[in-house]
């Protein structure tokens, strides 16, 4: 091993901040199993053996979009077969019919820029489902959607939070981010917030008090330096706000995209991008494992990369699965509780706020 990763070692049992330099090291590094235990160190500096899971469900409003992203297989055109739209009855009907379960606890809605519903459509949805499920938390809305209601509505960000906020929203899901780089965007996604209006909408979010999560997609055209000014882009954001409750890694998914050529990333890179995170990102509570695009025995080994939370049972799960993702679409919470406890860890029944509602 290197000096300088000697004492990037030493920093990390010190507890002192990495560097860009540092992150950049810990990339070109190939020794996977010491970024694990390096990561697994502050993740038990930081949540103990807790390993945080949710019951949720997940709402697509629609998979109509006008941002069409080089990496979506989701999105589409009005005018396509695959087009969808829900009504406020359909999505009231899913979210009672989830709510039938008394552990649910979330209801998580990500949609389409849809080109064409105005802004008091959303606003009458959360409005509605929060009279309806009072109880249930909305984590509704990643800032990109945040960035088009204010475009179609002609209101200030601040204010679109403000009344989304009044109408029931509790939190605002940590998608959209992509890479945070100007040059990035501009190859895979022009069409939608700018890394810019990101990070200020989510600084907005944070300052009104909903908090946010946030995210990094990985394995298409980024560098691994831009993967390194992602990560400390929000880590500079957390130290003003404080706001951000989670970080999850979205791993490129190509099937169906425009950038079907590209390779999946290998799981190395996945478990070695989990722990330079966890690294990086020392002023975040929680790194998740999102199950869906590790899949499941991937998701468990993160747990060994840094990871603390499992993300929830999901429930139809559409826009990793539209590119290809090969895990199921919802998982039972036994399910979730044995692939925890397997490796030692304490499965921890979360709400969307990370309370503990139950140790099992
Ligand atoms: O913004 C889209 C990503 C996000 C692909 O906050 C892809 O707890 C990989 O926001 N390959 C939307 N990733 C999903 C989202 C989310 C999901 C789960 C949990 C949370 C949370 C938030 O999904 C998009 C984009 O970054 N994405 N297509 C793809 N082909």
């Amino acid at each position: 091993m290197n000096a300088h990763l000697h004492a990037i070692e030493t920093k990390v049992r010190d507890g002192v901040r990495l560097s860009k330099e540092d992150g950049l090291a810990l990339f070109a590094c190939q020794d996977l199993s010491w970024l694990g235990y390096l990561a697994d160190q502050v993740r038990q500096r930081i949540s103990g053996d807790y390993v945080y899971f949710n019951v949720n469900r997940h709402i697509n409003l629609t998979n109509i979009c006008t941002s069409r992203c080089k990496f979506c297989a989701f999105g589409c055109d009005a005018d396509s077969r695959q087009a969808y739209q829900m009504s406020k009855e359909r999505v009231l009907e899913i979210a009672r019919q989830a709510a039938t379960d008394p552990d649910l606890k979330e209801l998580h809605i990500v949609s389409g820029l849809h080109p064409e519903w105005p802004f008091d459509y959303y606003v009458d949805v959360i409005a509605s489902l929060k009279q309806a499920l009072p109880a249930i938390h909305l984590k509704a809305f990643t800032a990109v959607e945040i960035c088009h209601f204010a475009k179609v509505s002609g209101k200030p960000v601040r204010e679109v939070l403000q009344i989304l906020q009044a109408a029931g929203v509790n939190s605002l899901p940590g998608g959209g981010a992509e890479i945070l780089s100007d040059r990035v965007r501009q190859a895979l996604c022009p069409n939608k917030a700018t890394a810019a209006e990101w990070l200020q909408a989510s600084y907005e979010a944070h300052r009104l008090g909903l908090k946010s999560n946030a995210s990094m997609l990985y394995g298409h055209v980024e560098t691994l330096e831009e993967r390194v000014d992602h990560l400390l882009a929000l880590r500079a954001l957390q130290d003003e706000t404080g706001g951000f409750q989670t970080f999850i890694c979205f791993p490129f998914h190509s099937k169906n995209t425009e950038l079907e050529h590209l390779a999946r990333t290998s799981q190395w890179d996945d478990l070695k991008t989990m722990a330079i995170s966890r690294l990086l990102l020392d002023n975040f509570k929680n790194i998740k494992a999102y199950w869906i695009m590790l899949t499941l025995p991937l998701a468990q080994l993160a747990l060994g990369f840094g990871a603390n939370d499992m993300d929830g049972t999901v429930s139809e799960e559409k826009i990793m699965h539209a590119a290809g993702a090969k895990s199921a679409k919802s998982l039972e919470k036994t399910t979730i509780i044995e692939t925890i406890r397997q490796v030692g860890r304490i499965p921890v029944q979360r709400d969307s706020m990370y309370n503990i509602l139950k140790v099992l």
